[in-house]
């Protein structure tokens, strides 16, 4: 066994100050709940009783009915009963990993933020990766946004940064949120379908709101179909606000960047990995933080004052606009490093409780009245998920710096809180910590008058200049993606009326847009544009929209399949590991069984997939290695000849060896031509290099109008 890289060498992550005499959770305050020092020598019950038989209930006689008074049993079955939570209403289904964040740079003059301040000091953080419309059993390649929450563990309390994949939202206020939700949910009649936004109800509603325009044209695009949690971008979608020791208020809107660049999955590839590996992004991150790969994030700020917001063409408030980073450039300020997977899902990743009004000293709200919706959402909900009040006590919720109040009881409560006192103004009670206004969380003081309206506010009109903004940034293959997806979820609806009513609004986007879709649509009869009170204006083109304008090449974090049979070529399986390897990237073996094959040096490989269980989709690039013999016995096998196929169609880099010849002619791609396709390496001709240096470039955009049409 390989041994498990440990985490590179760190400063000490910062700890709870234990000086202060100040109660933490953790142990339990009173010497009577101390937990009993070292490990259970047997299994007992939840009361310590040891157990003698966990596998026959107590029963009058052999065959006898069983006996109520059997403690063990009904408390083992109690437990059990109640072993589920409500799922969380919206993205119930994530994954998360535990990580630091390390200041990179002193952001004073901007914040009193504490965990900003002094450049190489780290703190904890626990992140959440999520879907959001699918149950919390869905598959993960669902097209959707993906949630991204990070809880930081500051020594000022808990700052929750709960963000998303994409930087806009769908909607402007946050009493449209429960209908949004349920519009893409499943049919409440039939509860289906599931995880998937490509039915009437959502696109009915989209049609009938204008704001979305703009996050429709984030959502067709690949953004929502990601390649893996660990290259995807982070985005807090609000403009907050940061306060200085000065009382001076910027304004801010937060990044991540992934070390490993943003990168999607097409399609196609989507649909079938759902089937090949529900768990694909939650097996990645989990595979890639035990083998010591641990995903990293640059945090960025992106800050500007009162005057630059005025001057832009939009209101910073409205949660459906981005500023481009061509406008205001991001500042590098931190990192975010993943290097431990959660040792119980349910404890840690199912009890996380992200509240987006969890904010620390130096970081405040500003108006948006998307944001103030959620201010109160979340703590609502997690009291309804989590059970109790006291849901911050649960260990992966707890600060990891003193806390103390006097706020008391409740259900579940694991603190003992001692003394007399749990009031204030108290002259008893001496040693209770009273409030300072010198360090407390202060407000900033923003000057607000107004008559009470419930109106949506002029500067939130436009909805399709950065619509069209979006679109017109993508590269041309990135275009016909968010066509292609338009497409194919718009044909899922069953009544014309939603499919036209799109049209209409895609119309006011870009009128290609409208009338590629319209083709697919197989629509003839003019479009009638929906009334836009403000037509979209040209904004300047912002390339950083785009994800394949800002690929780098490389295979980091990538994963290489190698079809291989009995009799394949020892030195060229080692070139071929060697140098996957040597360009950070993993190989895996699929061969006819999983014992694996014998090469033709007499080496047993064993593999990591059957054939039929490791199909080409869960790989990045291919080659495809068989023996003379194994070749024409693989075209035999309808998988092996899937796995070819389906990486051409994809669009993967593909080597292969002339015996390979029998699985293109069986699937379909004997006039693949390697002289015209840069993806094609066939490896006599072409050295294994020749193959890295190709999948490092990505896949063959070129390729793709030959495997469907592009309208
Ligand atoms: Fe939300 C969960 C992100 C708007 C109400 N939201 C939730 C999670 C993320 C986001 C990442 C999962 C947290 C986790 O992993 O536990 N939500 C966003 C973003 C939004 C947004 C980026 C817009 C910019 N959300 C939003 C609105 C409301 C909510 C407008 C309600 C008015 N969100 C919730 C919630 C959830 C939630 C119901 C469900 C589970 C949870 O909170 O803990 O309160």
């Amino acid at each position: 066994m390989p041994t498990k890289p440990k985490a590179p060498a760190a400063p000490p992550l910062a700890a709870p100050d234990t000086t202060t005499g100040i109660e933490t959770l953790t142990p339990p305050g009173g010497e009577l709940h101390q937990q009993a020092d070292g490990e259970p020598t047997q299994l007992t019950t939840n009361q310590g009783v040891p157990i003698g038989d966990n596998q026959n209930s107590l029963k009058a006689g052999a065959r006898g009915p069983v006996l109520l008074q059997d403690f063990i049993l009904r408390e083992k079955i109690m437990h059990f009963d109640h072993e589920r939570i409500p799922e969380r209403v919206v993205h119930a289904r994530g994954s998360a990993a535990h990580g630091f964040f390390e200041c990179l740079e002193d952001c004073s003059d901007i914040t009193t933020a504490d965990f900003l301040q002094r450049p190489g000091e780290r703190i904890p953080v626990f992140t959440r990766f999520s879907t959001v419309a699918g149950n919390k059993g869905s598959m993960d390649l669902a097209r959707d946004v993906r949630g991204f929450a990070v809880k930081f563990y500051t020594q000022q309390g808990n700052f929750d940064l709960v963000g998303n994949n994409i930087p806009v939202f769908f909607i402007q206020d946050a009493i449209k949120f429960p209908d949004l939700i349920h519009a893409a949910k499943q049919d409440p009649d039939r509860e289906f379908p599931q995880a998937q936004t490509a039915h009437d109800t959502f696109w009915d509603y989209i049609s009938l709101t204008p704001e979305s325009m703009h996050m429709i044209m984030w959502i067709m695009s690949d953004r929502t179909i990601p390649r893996s949690y660990r290259m995807m971008e982070g985005f807090g979608v609000h403009t907050f606000r940061l306060v200085n020791a000065q009382g001076q208020s910027t304004f801010v809107k937060f990044h991540w960047r992934p070390k490993l660049n943003s990168q999607s999955v097409v399609w196609d590839e989507a649909l079938k990995i759902n089937g090949a590996d529900p768990d694909f992004h939650r097996r990645d991150l989990w595979e890639a933080i035990d083998t010591g790969d641990f995903p990293e994030w640059e945090f960025c700020l992106q800050t500007f004052s009162q005057e630059q917001a005025d001057a832009l063409p939009f209101d910073v408030l409205d949660a459906t606009k981005i500023i481009p980073e061509e406008v205001i450039p991001l500042r590098v300020v931190g990192r975010m490093v993943l290097d431990r997977n959660p040792d119980n899902f349910f404890a840690e990743t199912e009890q996380v409780a992200y509240c987006a009004s969890h904010v620390v000293p130096g970081i405040d709200f500003t108006n948006d009245p998307l944001l103030q919706g959620r201010l109160f959402s979340y703590q609502d909900t997690q009291l309804k998920r989590l059970g109790s009040a006291n849901f911050h006590q649960i260990p992966i919720n707890q600060p990891r710096c003193p806390f103390h109040n006097l706020q008391r009881d409740g259900h579940m409560q694991m603190a003992v809180p001692k003394g007399q006192v749990n009031y204030e103004p108290s002259s008893l009670g001496e040693d209770i910590k009273r409030e300072s206004q010198a360090s407390g969380y202060r407000t900033f003081p923003n000057l607000e008058t107004g008559e009470q309206l419930r109106v949506r506010p002029e500067t939130f009109a436009d909805h399709y200049s950065q619509a069209r903004q979006f679109f017109l940034s993508q590269t041309e293959p990135e275009r016909d993606h968010i066509v292609a997806a338009l497409i194919f979820e718009l044909s899922k609806c069953n009544v014309a009326r939603v499919r036209t009513a799109m049209l209409a609004r895609l119309i006011n986007i870009d009128e290609s847009l409208a009338a590629r879709v319209a083709a697919g649509l197989g629509v003839k009869d003019p479009i009638v544009p929906a009334p836009a009170p403000v037509p979209a204006q040209d904004l300047e083109l912002s390339p950083a929209l785009s994800i394949l304008a800002k690929a780098a090449p490389g295979l980091k974090g990538r994963k290489i399949g190698a079809l291989v049979t009995d009799g394949v070529d020892d030195a060229l399986l080692d070139d071929l590991k060697a140098a996957v390897e040597a360009a950070g990237a993993k190989l895996a073996i699929i061969a006819p069984t999983i014992t694996g094959v014998t090469t033709a040096g007499g080496q047993l490989i064993p593999a990591d997939f059957r054939v039929d269980g490791g199909p080409s989709v869960l790989f990045d690039a291919v080659a495809i290695l068989p023996s003379d013999e194994g070749g024409a016995a693989l075209a035999l096998e309808a998988t092996a000849v899937n796995f070819v196929r389906d990486a051409f169609g994809h669009l993967k880099v593909i080597a292969y060896l002339p015996a390979a010849a029998p699985l293109f002619v069986k699937g379909g791609l004997s006039d693949a031509n390697p002289d015209a396709d840069t993806g094609l390496i066939n490896l006599p001709t072409k050295a294994v290099s020749d193959f890295i240096a190709a999948a490092e470039a990505g896949r063959v955009w070129a390729r793709e109008p030959l495997v469907r049409k592009v309208f």
